[in-house]
């Protein structure tokens, strides 16, 4: 049986990850994998997370069967986190899920079930799994235009002509905030032009949230969700607390499906304990759990909001330094747009052949497509990397 396999192709990201470690230098800087670093190098487990698993230690009496949706605790704790009091709770069908990767694959699954012929627009370019999911549910898909390369920013009259074409029933996929590879991010008023677009197609928006609290804020970064969310009888929700809560392996997300009503908020709801079941039967709940312990206690909240606080700023000292030092280097505003993108990564917007280079001359590793993870960078590192890029001729 196994002989009639085929090998599959590797995820970028990760083989660089391998790559990375394989480099005998001392002074080699990885800017590779989305995983949050501080100063000294170390992906910290956050003080409001430690405290919440010494109270699940403590206190925890049963590891019995949760709920095909997972706990509903957790599912109304991140409702609440993401979408606010933007719609009423009886309109959100929610389920945890494995990550915001294993909602990504629900939705999919869902929109599958639904609409078999939908076709599902993507940004160009994405997260690398949207399309390599999409392509292995044999579901079609199209692209909108997104990056700039020559401002760095979006491109929004590109966007907004493919967008064009929309049929009733396609799904747009939209990162809810700092959009991974590029950066660049909508302003609330373009976003605004793109759910008019969309309520004017009849299109239904796919939300892919992964990074709230990275961008402008917890608040701030929901704004877009919530938008979409009052504004459509219809979205999809996948949102991950991978990034921060910093609990990247516990494997903690939730997909939240938006329905017209009570009614087919309960149907919506059915279907996704359903497909739960077909995928894994019961979501993990040791993450969920640490979740809710903190969104639901007062303290290890703000414990856990200021933390947070503390990560993002850290990044946004990154880009501007970085800003400041390429501006010093280069006597131009040419690298601003670094500073004004959000989130952990930025597309340089180098070529490929630059990128090697960086890694070659400076063991810098960033993914082929110039995208760099910001945290992966201190104080230190920066000068390293602003000089290397303009050796490279970026
Ligand atoms: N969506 C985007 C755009 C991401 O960058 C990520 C990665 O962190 C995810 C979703 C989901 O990640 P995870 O499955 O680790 O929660
Ligand atoms: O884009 C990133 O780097 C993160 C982490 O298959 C990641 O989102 C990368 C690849 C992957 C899963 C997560």
């Amino acid at each position: 049986m196994l002989h009639n396999l085929h090998p599959q192709p590797a995820d970028k990201i990760l083989m660089l990850m391998a790559e990375y470690r394989a480099d005998p230098r001392t002074d080699k800087i990885d800017l590779g994998v989305g995983v949050y670093k501080d100063a000294t190098g170390n992906t910290p487990v956050m003080r409001a997370v430690k405290e919440a698993e010494r109270r699940i230690l403590a206190d925890q009496t049963t590891k019995a069967y949760t709920g095909l949706a997972g706990d509903p605790a957790f599912g109304a704790a991140i409702r609440d986190l993401v979408l606010g009091d933007s719609i009423a709770a009886d309109r959100v069908a929610c389920v945890a899920t494995p990550g915001g990767t294993g909602a990504i694959r629900q939705a999919l699954e869902l929109i599958r079930m639904a609409s078999p012929d939908a076709t599902v627009w993507l940004s160009n370019p994405t997260w690398p799994n949207h399309p390599s999911i999409i392509k292995y549910l044999g579901m079609k898909m199209a692209e909108y235009r997104y990056f700039d390369n020559t401002t760095r920013g979006v491109d929004f009259d590109g966007l907004m002509a493919d967008l064009g074409a929309l049929k009733a029933g396609d799904v747009v996929l939209l990162h809810g905030c700092c959009h991974n590879p590029t950066g660049a991010n909508l302003t609330a008023e373009q976003m605004a032009q793109v759910i008019a677009l969309m309520q004017d197609r009849g299109a239904v928006p796919f939300v892919d949230i992964a990074y709230q609290g990275f961008g402008d804020g917890l608040e701030a970064d929901a704004q877009i969700t919530r938008q979409i969310a009052a504004g459509f009888d219809n979205c999809l929700i996948a949102a991950s607390c991978s990034k921060n809560f910093g609990i990247y392996r516990e494997r903690t997300g939730a997909l939240m499906a938006i329905a017209k009503d009570a009614d087919q908020q309960a149907l919506a709801q059915q279907n996704l304990n359903f497909l739960n079941r077909q995928n894994y039967s019961f979501p993990p709940d040791h993450g969920a759990r640490v979740v809710t312990t903190i969104l639901t206690d007062p303290a290890l909240r703000a414990e856990w909001e200021a933390e947070l606080e503390e990560t993002r700023l850290s990044m946004l000292g990154l880009r501007q330094q970085l800003a400041d030092e390429l501006k010093r280097l280069t006597n131009t505003d040419r690298f601003d747009f670094l500073a004004h993108h959000r989130g952990m990564f930025s597309r340089l917007g180098a070529t490929p052949d630059q990128v090697a280079a960086m890694r070659a001359a400076h063991g810098i590793y960033m993914v082929g497509d110039s995208r760099f993870n910001v945290a992966g960078l201190n104080a230190h590192s920066v000068p390293v990397l602003a000089q290397a890029i303009v050796t490279a001729g970026v």
